[in-house]
């Protein structure tokens, strides 16, 4: 295994071991507001401190990209983290979330874990060598028509102008699939993808930390990961559309009529 993909497990196991200590005690956290419709509990800024400790431990010449805050200046290698995704289903009990964490060298995806803790299920992968749970190797499924296939999604949460075209888009494919499911983790939705137990995936809004582990996971089951227009700026736009390659083209069929909806001016924040 590549060094440096140890090094990612080893601090994704230790925020999950940290994040699951308090999944009974959820009630008696410190609950920030960050802006509008975002939570942050004590809980993601300690899963974060623990996992940037464990990888400035081994590499301390690297720079950091965390969701709370961690960022900091390094030579090529970026650490892209999400120390807790699903904040808001962690914050309810509802038992859907993971750890994210991507490793750039340039603008390039090298390393990604994604471990859901309550299910000890640990996404791997290392760009070229494929992807793996839990030390198996996995492909992305095999469906190849939208009717037969399970989607996963997220719904916008935090501009209001995305919500149309947002529902205009869900609308068209809860009618053409097998069925939409909404768990609330990006990061563990994409890595659903990679395993093949979601056929595509598509959300807007997301930030890059929700996305990186994911995105490489997928492309090293086999799978495919674009924008809405099907190009390869999803990490910088944070609209992502994910699949296997059959599923991946018949997305972006059905969202490219709604993408100058889509692209409107985003200035205004929900609520
Ligand atoms: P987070 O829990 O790390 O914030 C689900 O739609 C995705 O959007 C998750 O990956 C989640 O990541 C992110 N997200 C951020 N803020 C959210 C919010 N207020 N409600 C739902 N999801 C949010
Ligand atoms: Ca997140």
């Amino acid at each position: 295994m590549h060094p440096m993909l140890n090094i990612a497990i080893r601090a994704a196991r230790s925020a999950g071991n940290l994040i699951v200590r308090y999944v009974d005690r959820v009630d008696r956290l410190n609950v920030t507001q960050k802006s509008y419709n975002e939570f942050v509990s004590e809980v993601d800024q300690q899963a974060e401190d623990v996992i940037v400790e464990v990888i400035r431990r081994a590499y301390p010449q690297h720079g950091i990209l965390g969701e709370e805050g961690g960022t900091r200046q390094g030579d090529d290698y970026t650490w892209v983290i999400d120390p807790l995704d699903g904040t808001t289903n962690f914050l309810h009990g509802f038992p859907q979330f993971s750890v994210s964490i991507a490793l750039k060298h340039r603008d390039r995806l090298s390393q990604a874990v994604v471990y859901d803790p309550l299910r000890n299920e640990l996404f791997t992968a290392t760009q070229g060598e494929g992807a793996q749970l839990n030390e198996r190797r996995i492909r992305v499924s095999r469906h190849h028509h939208l009717r037969d296939a399970l989607l996963g999604t997220g719904f916008p949460y935090r501009f209001v102008v995305d919500v149309d075209a947002y529902l205009a888009i869900f609308r068209d494919l809860i009618v053409s699939t097998a069925g939409v499911r909404r768990p609330g983790s990006a990061a563990l939705d994409l890595a659903y993808v990679a395993a093949g137990r979601l056929d595509g995936f598509w959300e807007f809004g997301l930030k890059e930390w929700d996305m990186a582990a994911g995105s490489l996971l997928i492309q090293e089951a086999g799978g495919m990961v674009g924008d809405p227009e099907g190009g390869d700026r999803y990490l910088g736009r944070g609209d992502i559309v994910a699949g296997n390659p059959k599923i991946y083209e018949a997305l972006i069929e059905i969202i490219r009529p709604h993408l100058a909806r889509l692209t409107a001016d985003r200035g205004a924040p929900a609520g």
